[in-house]
């Protein structure tokens, strides 16, 4: 099962990027989309610049597609005033489109910040009680629930990937846990894309790491088996002086988000 029209929006991030290569497979039409520029459409690839704080923008991005992988957005602590617009007014933006241009699917980019407050080592999983650690993790948990309204008003279905770090490689001890290669990462959005009933899932985006502080058994009608692992990199990682106890970085699952900020605004 193909989608005729896929969405993919943060397309000029770091998994934008990543993901611009690989969902080809899965749409015969490939939409990207970001603020920031992006390379020339190649075949298969419609590029259509849009801000996410630009309702009547997203409202013609989400036209015509079929299911949507909603990267888009900031993705590090930042004031909330630019938080709101990106994050908060587009996630709204987005699933407004979806609702009325009949979208019936979303991969929805939420983050392990959404519980970064609980302490490493804790293990949680899909019904854990929420503890943002920044304003950014507060805007992926209104995210969560307003795509949970999203279902439970009008039936549209997502998948809340809690990503933990998904990058070339783990940068720190934290990232050891979190770790989410490239590979399991599309792989986990190929299972959300074609999972034969979705609903409204919360799944935690990580690898198959020798450590891990969370349980994905509620989000197993999924399929998603990770291959990876941080372990390859335990040695380059643990050469790094490893952080004063007194760092908060080293307490939290949320690492140092937890002690960024604040941002004056006024
Ligand atoms: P990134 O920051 O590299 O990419 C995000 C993209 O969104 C950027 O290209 C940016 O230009 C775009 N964007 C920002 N504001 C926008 C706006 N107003 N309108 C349209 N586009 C806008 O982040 P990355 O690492 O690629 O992450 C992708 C998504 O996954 C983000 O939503 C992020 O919060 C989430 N995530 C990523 C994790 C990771 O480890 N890479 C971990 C947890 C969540
Ligand atoms: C995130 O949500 C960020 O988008 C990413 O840049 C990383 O910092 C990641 O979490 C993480 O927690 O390692």
């Amino acid at each position: 099962a193909r989608f005729h029209r896929l969405l993919l929006t943060g397309a000029a991030g770091g998994l934008g990027l990543v993901l611009r290569d690989r969902l080809p497979a899965f749409a015969e039409v490939l939409r990207v989309s970001d603020i920031a520029p992006m390379a020339p459409a190649r075949a298969g690839e419609e590029v259509v610049p849009c801000d996410l704080a630009d309702k009547a923008g997203v409202d013609r991005l989400v036209q015509g597609c079929d299911a949507i992988v909603h990267l888009g957005g900031i993705s590090t602590e930042h004031a909330f005033e630019q938080i709101v617009e990106a994050n908060i007014k587009g996630v709204f933006h987005l699933y407004e489109g979806a609702r009325r241009h009949g979208v019936k699917r979303v991969v929805f980019a939420s983050s392990n910040h959404v519980i970064g407050f609980h302490p490493q080592g804790l293990q949680l999983d899909a019904d854990a009680p929420r503890r943002p650690d920044s304003y950014y993790g507060l805007s992926k948990s209104f995210g969560e629930d307003l795509s949970r309204f999203y279902f439970d008003r009008y039936g549209i279905e997502t998948a809340c990937v809690r990503i933990g770090s998904s990058f070339a490689e783990p940068k720190d001890r934290r990232m050891m846990v979190t770790f989410l290669s490239y590979d399991d990462l599309t792989e986990l959005v190929r299972c959300c894309l074609f999972a034969p009933e979705l609903g409204h899932t919360i799944v935690y985006g990580m690898s198959a790491n020798r450590e891990v502080w969370w349980d994905n058994a509620k989000a197993a009608h999924l399929g998603y088996r990770p291959k990876d692992s941080s372990e390859p990199f335990r040695a380059k990682v643990e050469a790094q002086p490893a952080l004063d106890p007194s760092d908060l970085g080293g307490k939290f699952q949320g690492g140092g988000f937890v002690k960024a900020g604040p941002f004056e605004t006024l």
